[in-house]
């Protein structure tokens, strides 16, 4: 029964660590696993999540991103202000050499997917242009998860749900 329990965890972990492996590389910049939530219904935005990391000797930055999936996509950031969670309009991201940003669900930057054209549904998945100041433009593809264990982090369980929403809907 034990012995079973580890093979089909083992199994599982395996075809999830195949599914999510979507890197890109650009330059020196190497993109990895672009990931967007499911919205909930009567939501017209959402985010997108994913790791840049410059392995270059010069710093790079993204000033924008765009998607047909949504009216207009905005580089945002979010911080612990007291007890609030608060969003605002980042405008870029900047890499330096060595460097590595990773977007999370909760905290730090994120890509406002706004005005969605329809609804995100886990599995599906959502082109998405990165333009970056030097190396350019390229397009990544966005998966629609829904919470797993690697994204399951405290940072997100920790964040306020509900204020996070109350805040997108100023958009
Ligand atoms: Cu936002």
């Amino acid at each position: 029964m034990r012995l079973r329990f580890f093979l089909s965890l083992g199994a599982l972990l395996a075809a999830t660590a195949t599914a999510h492996a979507h890197d890109y590389q650009l330059g020196e910049l190497h993109i990895g696993q672009p990931f967007a939530r499911p919205s909930v219904p009567g939501q017209t935005s959402g985010a997108a999540y994913l790791s840049i990391e410059n392995r270059g000797k010069t710093g790079d930055k993204l000033i924008g991103a765009a998607s047909p999936a949504a009216r207009a996509v905005e580089i945002h950031t979010m911080s612990m202000e007291g007890n609030l969670m608060k969003m605002r309009e980042a405008g870029e991201v900047a890499i330096a050499p060595s460097q590595k940003i990773v977007m999370q669900p909760g905290q730090g930057y994120h890509l406002m997917l706004l005005g969605l054209k329809q609804p995100l549904k886990a599995g599906d998945k959502l082109p998405l242009t990165l333009n970056f100041e030097k190396a350019g433009k390229t397009e990544v593809s966005v998966l629609v998860q829904d919470k797993d264990a690697r994204a399951a982090t405290m940072q997100e369980a920790g964040a306020n749900q509900g204020q996070q929403q109350g805040m997108h809907h100023g958009h």
